[in-house]
């Protein structure tokens, strides 16, 4: 089956974090794609993979990027999928920098946020999958059903030592 979801990230660097939207992503049996895709590095690559995104059959796009973090927010310019932003940790300014790049887009050309750091690319590969599952029972169920394991594991565990 082709890819449903894109993920891009902003140098290999990002990985780390990124990876962890793969990993949802894997675990929902969603198919996808992974790919370095930097703004200044190869803004060329940047705009074709924006434009091509919908016709290749891609229903979301998750970027991250760290920094001055300006991948989603191009990205979401050039196509109309939805883009969920992934503001990777930044040694400098703990993500800060990335999150703010990426939050405070002008209004018109939105994208979808989610936390600093792998927190965020675990939200994001959720939110991708959500987004699917509106439309697909059967993702929509994958993801009820991941959320019912989290649930009954907080109450299996929910007992403090003493
Ligand atoms: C951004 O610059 C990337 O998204 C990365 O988070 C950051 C640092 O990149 P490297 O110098 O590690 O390649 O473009």
């Amino acid at each position: 089956m082709s890819s449903l979801v894109g993920v891009i990230m902003g140098s290999t660097s990002d990985w780390d974090t990124m990876k962890k939207a793969c990993e949802v992503l894997e675990e929902l049996g969603i198919p996808y794609e992974k790919k370095v895709v930097s703004a200044h590095r190869t803004p060329d690559l940047m705009f074709e993979y924006a434009e091509t995104a919908a016709a290749r059959g891609l229903k979301a796009i998750i970027a991250g990027a760290g920094g001055a973090a300006h991948l989603p927010g191009m990205v979401a310019a050039k196509t109309v999928l939805p883009v969920i932003g992934v503001p990777v940790q930044s040694k400098a300014l703990n993500g800060l920098d990335s999150l703010l790049s990426i939050v405070q887009m002008p209004g018109g050309i939105p994208v979808a946020t989610v936390a600093i750091g792998a927190a965020g690319a675990t939200n994001a590969g959720l939110l991708a999958a959500q987004l699917i599952g509106a439309f697909d029972p059967q993702v929509q169920a994958r993801v009820a059903a991941r959320r019912e394991r989290i649930t009954q594991e907080v109450l299996d565990n929910g007992e403090l030592p003493l």
